[in-house]
């Protein structure tokens, strides 16, 4: 079997493995333990320059190859282009994205230093797939340096029309380089027509040939496993004493603006002021560790979600009940399975995402005889795939108010009716399929 040679943005940490390691890591695990791999990229910390040379850790057939980032690199490629500029677009919010000359020579600068020190490491018949939005450049920088391998890309984020994406500076040579790639992946048809249309008004109609949609999936047995485990824990005896019998909400990302979380929490304020027989019954937790707290759109969200739970808890709290339970912190992934599984609805609202992990994990947490209901946002990658979830617009807290009072009333034999296919198509849709089908395009 040819060696995987995985360039992301973050390689994982060697250490954090198993239960405790998210995303990406989870998803790719099973590929890179099966055979000879490596992964590639930035090391998460900054020096004074972007190192030339990375730092190799060995851990059985998997090498772990690192690079820190210059300071000036970081704000430039990370921070700013990447970021600000990219991020923002992706996610349908223009409005959001700034964009500056300097930060968008990084981003393009980091790219070249990844190609240039990844180059001398590749072997001929590697197959080289490289993730997410802060590498557009990379396949057209490897191919600078003479490399004839194989090249995939995956973007795990939505891709907006081209009338959205062009309103990016440079679209059009983020567009070209992207044409590297033999194969070009992405989460849902949605995304791969509007990419395909993107290529095809830059003129790259025949990179537009090569666009296909991988959706990503979860370990879902892995995940059933840890929700049933963590029922029998006494940490979740102690939260279900907690609840005092009320009914469990859960929402679990990370703190971000593509998440919908204000709109999210204006939508439980209205289920407590339409439906006041939800007062004192329904305790919705919210779990959401702060991502990117050095950019200020984040810090102002921090802002503004910290003054509507103040101001919710305030006008509807009892001396003996708080309606919404907020926490910041991460929460280690057994724990989260063990909330998943006891809530009666699952809350996953962005505002756009590329696929949502989460809406997947909360089908996968729930226990057969007595499932919950999903509340889903109708542009979140994963809606398509989920059908018997209540789909909303993100954007009407009134939409949502209603879904979860639905949610809330919903008799066992609906939630049954439309679990049941959720969890099949979760366990189906598989991280490990969703790998398997990528590299089988790659791999031809
Ligand atoms: P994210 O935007 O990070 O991922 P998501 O798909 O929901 O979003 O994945 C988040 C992962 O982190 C989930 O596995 C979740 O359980 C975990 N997580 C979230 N909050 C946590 C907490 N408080 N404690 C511990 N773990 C937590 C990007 C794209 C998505 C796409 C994924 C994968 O934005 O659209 O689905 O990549 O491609």
């Amino acid at each position: 079997m040819k060696r995987l040679v995985i360039v992301a943005n973050r390689v994982p940490d060697p250490k954090d493995r198993g239960a405790t390691a998210g995303g990406l890591a989870v998803a790719l695990q099973d590929a890179v333990t099966r055979r000879d791999a490596m992964w590639f990229g930035w090391s998460g910390k900054t020096a004074e320059a972007t190192a030339t040379e990375p730092a190799l850790v060995r851990q059985g057939r998997l090498t772990y190859a690192t690079l820190d980032l210059g300071d000036s690199d970081y704000r430039r490629y990370y921070q700013g282009f990447s970021n600000g500029s990219l991020w923002p677009t992706l996610h349908y919010r223009l409005g959001l994205a700034h964009f500056d000359r300097g930060e968008y020579a990084g981003y393009r600068e980091v790219n070249a230093a990844f190609a240039k020190a990844l180059a001398p490491l590749l072997r001929e018949g590697d197959a080289i797939w490289a993730h997410d939005f802060h590498l557009f450049p990379l396949g057209a920088e490897l191919r600078r340096q003479g490399c004839r391998q194989r090249l995939g890309f995956f973007l795990h984020v939505p891709f907006p029309p081209h009338a959205v994406f062009s309103g990016l500076p440079r679209a059009g040579e983020m567009l070209a380089d992207l044409a590297a790639y033999d194969v070009i992946g992405l989460q849902t048809e949605d995304d791969a027509a509007n990419l395909r249309a993107a290529l095809a008004a830059e003129g790259q109609e025949e990179a537009a040939g090569r666009v296909s949609a991988f959706p990503i999936g979860i370990d879902a047995d892995a995940f059933t496993k840890l929700a049933e485990r963590a029922v029998e824990k006494q940490e979740m005896a102690r939260f279900r004493r907690s609840l005092a019998g009320r009914a469990l909400v859960i929402g679990v990302d990370r703190l971000d603006y593509s998440k919908g979380l204000p709109q999210r929490f204006v939508g439980y304020d209205q289920l407590l002021a339409r439906y006041a027989g939800h007062r004192s019954r329904v305790t919705y937790l919210q779990v959401t560790p702060i991502s990117r707290g050095d950019v200020a759109q984040y810090q102002a969200l921090r802002r503004e979600l910290d003054e509507l739970v103040g101001r919710i808890n305030g006008d509807y709290a009892e001396p003996d009940w708080v309606p919404l339970r907020y926490m910041t912190r991460a929460v280690p992934r057994p724990t989260l399975a063990g909330f998943m599984r006891h809530a009666k609805a699952g809350l996953v609202t962005p505002l756009r995402d590329g696929m949502n992990l989460v809406a997947k994990e909360y089908v996968a947490a729930q226990d057969p005889e007595d499932p919950g209901a999903l509340v889903l946002s109708r542009f979140a990658g994963a809606a398509p795939y989920l059908e018997g979830a209540l789909l909303v617009n993100p954007l009407d807290p009134d939409e949502i108010a209603e879904a979860l009072d639905q949610a809330m009333a919903m008799p066992l034999d609906e939630r049954l009716a439309r679990w049941r296919p959720m969890a099949e198509v979760v366990r189906e849709g598989s991280a490990r399929n969703w790998c398997r089908a990528f590299l089988a395009a790659l791999e031809g």
